[in-house]
């Protein structure tokens, strides 16, 4: 069996219990391999910190200090070695790191200099749940050793209730949907944007009428020292049921083309109405049926023919609502026809030949 020592210094040994006295402070990483001939262990590293290590100290802030948005946190500290004395500024690295629940977003390391200020953002990443800042001081003296000290400062927080009127309705706050009610921590002066969309579910439409505090549909608010409602109310309005179902007939006895009927009764936007067309001609064709409001009708029932017959069922849904007259075309004496709608007229064309 044999031994391989390093010590991290440029110095060996091959004995089994060595001693090494090094010559310089520092910090070393010793290692040993072990062999029988055939194979070989390499041990774990062994740090050795050769010399005295220097001391950290955080002046301010207090450890469990507490901050709100736009703080201004100063930070200023003290080093000193056994060896060096106190320590330059030269020898300081300041570590701020914002702390979320389990993990760190790390700030920028500041550098050679023994105090300084951060200030506490007012938007941005969120103050949510666990959240805190770690102030970290590490110095190190002239042979590399280092030591490291940490305070941490916690938010103030306020929580803010949000609803809707009616309530289940749902809120954005920093653009993140929400359904209503529903309680958020934040920081006492942090800037949020709330806004209550305008939205539907099932028949029923909300429309946005006012928030608590009176600020417009989407606005900014800033965080309160004390605990705060923030409610929106919603005008609801219900989709119009389809309207009624009505029946009237003409019945023009010469060739014409276009025949117009009114409907019987006004009718409302949305409601669906359907036409049904006949004629005494086994082959003509309905070229289109329309109203006076504007809607375009789609055949419903393709075209049946009968013994010197046809007949159409034709349709227009989601109408616009207001009163109008129909009225359709053909070369043959129509059948007699009825229509089936809200209330509006209808005019339909007849193929060019029937004319
Ligand atoms: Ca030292």
């Amino acid at each position: 069996m044999s031994y391989s020592w390093t010590f991290g210094d440029n110095a060996s040994s091959t004995t089994a219990n060595p001693t090494h006295t090094y010559d310089q402070a520092g910090v070393y990483t010793a290692r040993l391999s072990v062999s029988d001939g055939v194979n070989t262990t390499v041990s774990q590293p062994l740090t050795i910190t050769v010399g005295s290590p220097p001391t950290a100290t955080i002046l301010s802030p207090q450890d469990g200090g507490t901050f709100r948005a736009g703080d201004v946190i100063s930070f200023s500290g003290d080093g000193t070695d056994p060896d060096d004395g106190t320590l330059p500024a030269s020898a300081f690295t300041w570590n701020i790191d914002f702390l979320h629940e389990g993990h760190v977003h790390p700030g920028t390391p500041i550098v050679g200099v023994k105090s300084g200020t951060f200030t506490i953002p007012t938007s941005g990443h969120d103050f949510s749940g666990f959240t805190r800042y770690r102030i970290a001081l590490t110095v190190t003296d002239a042979n590399g050793l280092t030591a490291t000290k940490a305070v941490t400062i916690n938010p103030e927080k306020v929580d803010l209730t949000f609803d809707t009127v009616p309530s289940g309705r749902t809120l954005y706050l920093d653009g993140i949907a929400r359904t209503t009610p529903f309680v958020y921590d934040t920081l006492i002066g942090f800037n949020h944007t709330i806004e209550a969309r305008n939205q539907s579910s099932g028949d029923t439409s909300y429309s946005f009428a006012s928030w608590s505090d009176g600020g417009a549909q989407q606005h900014g608010i800033v965080a309160p020292a004390t605990a705060q409602s923030y409610t929106a109310t919603y005008t609801t309005s219900s989709a119009a049921p389809i309207g009624f179902v009505q029946v009237r007939s003409s019945t023009p006895q010469t060739a014409q083309s276009t025949v117009a009927t009114a409907f019987a009764q006004a009718q409302t936007a949305g409601n669906l109405n359907a036409v049904a067309i006949g004629w005494f001609d086994s082959t003509g064709n309905i070229t289109s049926v329309s109203d006076s409001a504007g809607n375009t009708y789609q055949v419903g029932a393709p075209t049946f023919r009968g013994n010197g017959f046809s007949q159409a069922v034709y349709y227009a849904k989601n109408i616009a609502g207001r009163r109008r007259t129909r009225s359709r075309s053909s070369s043959t004496r129509p059948f007699p026809m009825s229509t089936s709608a809200s209330s509006s007229t209808a005019a339909w064309t007849a193929p060019a030949r029937w004319t």
